[in-house]
């Protein structure tokens, strides 16, 4: 039986968690690959706003196994809160999250090291959560982590001290001003990790290579968007961890040949929230409407996201990287009432007509071609068919699905469960 994945296809906050609570009736097991708590996956059903980090979007469900897998890192601080703020729901938690032992912990020195690190860089700053998503998959590239199975071994206290007392050692090689109670944090985490170590840890490749076998049916959930890869996005200003295609592979156990289809999901306009290179940003009164309609706030953070309109060349990139199969458009709503809607199909690289992504896209370089459609008036938030959307709705889907040669198979209405439109 084949695995599926969801990736957002965009710079993060395409709506991944909405869609995976969405097609969780249709799986068995939903599982997170990469990426950390700098996530923030927005639910919304009956009348509830949910924010998850760390936990797969189908825990909602009553028969979904969640499961954490190996690639993800783990802050077990804010696990717990997490855990505490799904008390309410009374999931049985044992039975339906599972956690693998290869997934690596995020230590209190791993988010002083990130603060440390931005804070030396300054202006260059990469713009991160701050959740220590960069030290902890440097720990794990170079061969120095702590993992989730550690803690089941009797050492693990001592293996943290030396681990810890060498990033103190790093932090103050930085020679910035941050101030921190080590004491403190330890004393949070050490509970946290207490409470983590009730949950379920697993062998996750052997429990998904098993439920391959038996037929179930496992959709992987990618967290941030394939233009902050840390191979493929827009380097360095992008995040630690393979958010494409592969990295469901690497951060499950899956082989490649058991992917299945491969759901890609990008906003109607496009978001960035942190530093880095955006050719579409708008700097206007439409960007302003973008961020104010569209409440384009991080999940995690807080911070304002930069708004900015669709641009195919980076989407047809990332339907390129990922082998994308079937589409998803979410927000179309937040575009209504704009007089005109526009598309950026090429990129002016260097005075040059391109329609590639090229290796650097910074300002200097790069300058966005747009076409130009008519928009709708129309508040879809209330519809529920794909017959009911505007034509100038329906004439630019068209125009995306004849550009990125894929199908869109959901249009997304609105941030509720039932906000969603099949076509
Ligand atoms: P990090 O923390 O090291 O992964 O940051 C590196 C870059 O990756 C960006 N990043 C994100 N971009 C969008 N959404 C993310 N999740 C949260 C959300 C972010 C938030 O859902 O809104 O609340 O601010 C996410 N996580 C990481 C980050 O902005 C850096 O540019
Ligand atoms: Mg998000």
């Amino acid at each position: 039986m084949a695995v599926d994945l969801l990736l957002g296809l965009q710079w993060g906050d395409e709506g991944k968690g909405k869609i995976v609570d969405v097609l969780t009736k249709n799986y068995d097991i939903i599982a997170r690959f990469q990426g950390g708590p700098n996530a923030g996956h927005t639910l919304e059903f009956d009348g509830i706003k949910h924010v998850l980090h760390t936990i797969p979007s189908g825990i909602f469900h009553k028969n979904a196994i969640n499961i954490v897998g190996n690639g993800v890192v783990i802050d077990p601080v804010i696990f717990k809160k997490e855990l505490e703020a799904l008390e309410q729901f009374k999931i049985d938690i044992k039975s339906k999250l599972l956690i693998s032992r290869k997934a690596h912990l995020i230590l209190p020195t791993h988010r002083l090291l990130d603060a440390a690190s931005e804070t030396s860089k300054g202006k260059a700053k990469i713009g991160s959560t701050l959740k220590g998503i960069g030290p902890t998959y440097m720990d794990k590239t170079g061969r120095n982590g702590m993992r989730i199975g550690d803690l089941e071994m009797s050492d693990w206290k001592e293996k943290y001290r030396a681990l810890a007392d060498k990033h103190e050692a790093m932090i103050d090689y930085y020679n910035v001003d941050i101030e921190y109670d080590l004491a403190e944090l330890e004393n949070e985490f050490f509970k946290s990790v207490e409470a983590l170590k009730k949950l379920t840890f697993i062998d996750s490749e052997e429990y998904l290579f098993q439920a391959q076998r038996s037929g179930k049916k496992i959709l992987a959930e990618g967290a941030q968007g394939s233009l902050l890869d840390i191979d493929f996005g827009t380097y360095p200003f992008v995040t630690s961890s393979n958010t494409t295609a592969a990295g469901a592979c690497t951060g499950l156990g899956v082989a490649p040949n058991q992917i299945g289809e491969v759901k890609g999901i990008f906003k109607a306009y496009t978001t960035r929230v942190g530093s880095g290179p955006f050719p579409t940003e708008l700097f206007d009164e439409d960007g302003e409407t973008m961020g104010r309609v569209g409440n384009e706030f991080g999940a995690t953070t807080g911070r304002p996201r930069r708004c900015g309109w669709l641009d195919i060349v980076a989407l047809k990139y990332a339907v390129q990287v990922n082998g994308v199969t079937e589409l998803m458009m979410m927000k179309a709503d937040v575009l209504s009432g704009f007089e005109t809607i526009k598309i950026c199909t090429a990129y002016n690289y260097k005075g040059e007509k391109i329609t590639h992504l090229p290796y650097n896209i910074e300002a200097e370089n790069v300058t966005p071609i747009y076409s130009e459609m008519k928009g709708w008036k129309e508040d879809l938030t209330k519809m529920s068919k794909a017959d009911e959307l505007p034509k100038e709705l329906a004439a630019y889907i068209e125009f995306l699905e004849k550009e990125l040669e894929v199908p869109i198979k959901i249009v997304s209405v609105g941030p509720d469960r039932t906000q969603t439109i099949l076509r």
